[in-house]
């Protein structure tokens, strides 16, 4: 995994930077960068409209990504990729087109309190506006969903009915780090009520390790193309073919249409339906530079990778801070990508992520979009270290040793 490093010309621009947030945005590699610069020199006309050459290749370029994104999440067909403009808006396309037709008064929609705001507020708007009941599945102290008897076995018995329209999933949550049994619980679903239409959100997945679809048995799946080596301004909805045929369109405009009359207008089939007006067309084609290169590195390689340095996190800032710190979800048994949400004894994150930007340590700090969490296990804020496969032990070596003087810096009293 060391030479991926020479792949990304910012950790060659910023030779001394240790970049500690990837799961805000990944860096990009110089091939995502050539193949979306290569569209604006080389072939740079809109798509799916011009009857001249380089119109078509953008067109075939542009449609070629539903199919490299269809085989990397093992989706039966391409036809079931649709590009939004991120995840967030993957979540609200399903909300707004299916919510809206399908949610009435009484009915039941259910999310969990580990979810990143954008597969909460959606979904809680949704119901608040459809008189429907907002269930949030809590969460133990360790961050584990509170989902399981006595035995360890997940029951949603108490949790989903026969009136639970929608539930919405994360695979990996983008505080606690901790990758969910999504496929478990969606069986556990499916054996209540398997008209409910789930949704999960692999927002932090998709990035790290291996995901598919049709194994984990959803129905909608949300990720991201710029927490995946991708460019912003990309995000990808897959849906099942059968749902989304009879879906009816979000957004309305050019694109998306068969026929306008004055007294009336007809859509076209999806995915294209669910694409009005120009897309991110360089964007789109920057995502499958990226999955090819995600692929080249090969996600199982990947996600050991990762696996192996959030242990290694984990284990030195324990060993450095004991009980002076605080990682929210280490205590947790559920396998793990590399990232550690954490408070420090005395210290406010906004302090400790400022002072380790002094040391070119660069880390978030706040609530990451996941209030509910943070106020369910108490924490205000926290500071959050997130690694990816061009993160070394070196990089934790240093975040650990810059951290010690954060720590003696503010809060000098207090003995170490
Ligand atoms: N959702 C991104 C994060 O967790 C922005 O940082």
């Amino acid at each position: 995994m060391k030479d991926v490093r020479l792949d990304f010309p910012l950790l060659r621009t910023h030779q001394d930077l240790i970049y500690l947030d990837s799961a805000a945005t990944s860096l990009k590699p110089q091939i995502v960068l050539d193949a979306m610069n290569r569209y604006y020199t080389d072939y740079g006309a809109n798509i799916h409209r011009g009857l001249y050459a380089i119109s078509e290749e953008a067109s075939s370029e542009y449609e070629e990504t539903r199919q490299v994104v269809a085989d990397f999440i093992n989706a039966p067909s391409s036809q079931e990729i649709i590009f939004t403009r991120n995840a967030t808006e993957s979540v609200n396309l399903i909300t707004y087109a299916l919510g809206r037709e399908m949610v009435d008064p009484g009915d039941q929609i259910v999310t969990t309190v580990i979810e990143h705001h954008a597969n909460f507020v959606p979904w809680q708007q949704l119901a608040f506006q459809h008189d429907a009941e907002f269930k949030v599945i809590d969460c133990l102290e360790n961050g584990d969903l509170d989902i399981y008897d006595e035995t360890g076995r997940i029951d949603l018995s108490g949790i989903i009915t026969t009136k639970t329209r929608f539930c919405a999933l994360t695979l990996v949550s983008n505080v606690l780090g901790t990758v969910q049994p999504v496929k478990e619980i969606i069986k556990a679903i499916r054996a209540i009520n398997p008209k409910t239409l789930i949704l999960v959100d692999a927002a932090q997945a998709v990035p790290h390790m291996p995901v598919d679809v049709q194994d984990l048995d959803c129905d909608f799946l949300a990720l991201s193309s710029h927490k995946m080596c991708g460019p912003t301004g990309v995000g990808v909805l897959w849906g099942r073919n059968e749902i989304l045929a009879h879906m009816p369109p979000f957004l309305f405009g050019g694109a998306m249409i068969r026929e306008v009359r004055i007294e009336e207008t007809t859509y076209d089939e999806s995915p294209h339906r669910f694409e009005a007006g120009t897309p991110d067309i360089a964007g789109v084609i920057g995502l499958k530079a990226a999955v090819r290169y995600l692929q080249g590195v090969g996600m199982q390689t990947l996600y050991k990778h990762e696996q192996e340095l959030g242990a290694t996190l984990l284990k030195q800032l324990q060993e450095a801070f004991g009980t002076k710190i605080r990682i929210l979800g280490a205590d947790s048994r559920l396998p793990r990508i590399g990232l550690a949400a954490f408070e420090l004894e005395g210290c406010h994150p906004h302090d400790v992520a400022a002072l380790l930007d002094e040391e070119n340590i660069a880390v978030r700090a706040g609530n990451h979009c996941a209030m509910p969490l943070h106020a369910r296990l108490k924490a205000n804020a926290t500071t959050r270290a997130s690694l990816y496969l061009y993160t070394t032990h070196d990089d934790i070596t240093k975040l650990v040793t810059a951290l010690h003087k954060v720590h003696t810096r503010l809060c000098p009293s207090i003995k170490k």
